[in-house]
């Protein structure tokens, strides 16, 4: 575990090289996730800086300088069951898993960063035994009283022979947009190895960085991502533990997410062809070039340029603006844009826990999505772009009332 609260990435975490080109910088800021409360207004925050680089050896893209995980996720305000989208995704996950690999009572199904048993609860339904595995106090406590049994820990070898030796090799191991948030990937890679029953499955879902460059989701960049993968160097990783990946799907989360599904390379289960298509496109997209990842870092600075103009003109016409969602990805843009309680009047969540509270850096009121139904902002800045349908459709009123959303990403337009 880091000692330090901060420390410089010297080396790549997947390959070891150390030749890490770094492109693109959004400055110094708050962790983002680091909400605070009314008394704490005055109080110094902790800024860390928040930039991206890319090994030249196995093309991992990954932050320049990582936070201790202990700040970060003992204890955590994320929780995906908040949102209709996710449960959805996670229900239709079980069931898909279920079927394909036909799971029975027998089995054990782990899922690493299991926040609130969200995801298990589906296979638990199916009479699947499941054992959740996360290091926040906070939501291993709600899960447990959900009666999804949880350990309250980081997962890696250890937490994998405690499991192992108390219930037994699991059938499948899950982890859910976790892989980006470790930097000890070996240690998850040797903790599934020992964790997996020889025909057993490590499914892995997290954002894609061809989807977050070719759709501008930089906001997406911040201290918990730690990586940002493409499949060329998660290849190199599982490889390094005879595990590979024998199958991939795209799912629509998060602005564009994969799953991917990696066995034991002695299992029955060979690669599909979709592996290589996969393969093949990051190849023709080229994600081996400086000028990739350059070009990418120029449109996110024009993004930046384009909405700071749009809202400081809205502004100067005396119209009122809020935001939507106080999502992480979005305390990123308001740090990057260094937008405001002047600009942004205040901003509605539908987690509880960030209710009442204020955004890390920029300091702006976040209250219950209920605010929206008595009042009638000009505009609506959509932090929370990937639930664009789900919010969309739920502030029909207030866009009967002419209320107008703007929408950062992929392009900045207004709806
Ligand atoms: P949302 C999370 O990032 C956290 P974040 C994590 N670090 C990760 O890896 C990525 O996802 C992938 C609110 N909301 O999910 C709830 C409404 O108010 O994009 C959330 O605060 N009304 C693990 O934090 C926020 O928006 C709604 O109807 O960027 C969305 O946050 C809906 C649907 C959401 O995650």
């Amino acid at each position: 575990m880091m000692k330090k609260t901060i420390q410089k990435v010297k080396v790549c975490r997947i390959c070891g090289s150390s030749k890490l080109y770094p492109f693109l910088s959004l400055g110094k800021m708050p962790i983002p996730n680091g909400f605070i409360q009314k008394e704490e207004l005055n109080m110094a925050e902790r800024y860390y800086p928040l930039a991206v680089c890319v090994c030249e050896n196995c093309w991992l893209v990954q932050l320049t300088h990582i936070v201790s995980p202990e700040i970060m996720f003992r204890n955590y305000v994320y929780i995906p069951s908040t949102s209709v989208t996710m449960v959805d995704h996670f229900r239709s996950m079980a069931n898909a898993i279920v079927d394909k690999y036909k799971l029975n009572g027998s089995d054990l199904v782990v899922d690493v960063g299991s926040n609130d048993g969200t995801l298990l609860s589906f296979f638990k339904g199916k009479e699947i035994k499941v054992l959740g595995v996360d290091p926040s106090e906070n939501l291993s406590a709600i899960s447990n009283l959900k009666g999804i049994e949880t350990m309250n820990n980081f997962f890696g070898i250890e937490v994998a022979e405690k499991i192992r030796k108390e219930k037994g090799k699991a059938k499948v191991v899950t982890a859910t947009n976790v892989l980006a948030h470790i930097h000890d990937l070996d240690d998850i890679c040797k903790g599934v190895n020992i964790l997996l029953e020889n025909e057993g499955l490590f499914i892995v879902e997290f954002p894609y960085f061809l989807d977050l460059i070719d759709k501008n989701e930089f906001d997406s960049i911040y201290h918990e991502h730690l990586s940002y993968f493409s499949l060329k160097p998660l290849c190199y990783l599982f490889q390094k533990y005879n595990l590979h990946i024998i199958d991939i799907k795209k799912v629509p989360v998060h602005g564009g997410s994969l799953r991917i599904f990696v066995s034991n390379v002695k299992s029955r289960y060979k690669p599909s062809l979709r592996v290589k298509d996969f393969l093949e496109r990051e190849s023709l997209r080229k994600l081996n070039r400086r000028s990739t990842y350059n070009e990418f870092a120029r449109r996110v600075k024009a993004i930046r340029r384009d909405l700071v103009s749009l809202l400081k003109r809205l502004k100067l016409q005396g119209k009122r603006i809020v935001g939507y969602g106080a999502a992480a990805k979005g305390n990123v843009l308001l740090n990057y844009c260094k937008l405001d309680s002047h600009t942004i009047e205040y901003i509605v969540d539908s987690i509880p826990y960030k209710q009442g509270k204020f955004t890390p850096g920029t300091h702006i009121p976040i209250y219950p999505e209920t605010r929206l139904e008595n009042d009638t902002p000009d505009y609506v800045l959509l932090l929370a772009w990937n639930f664009a349908d789900e919010i969309l459709r739920k502030q029909v009123k207030y866009r009967e009332r002419d209320g107008e959303f703007i929408i950062t990403i992929p392009y900045l337009r207004i709806e």
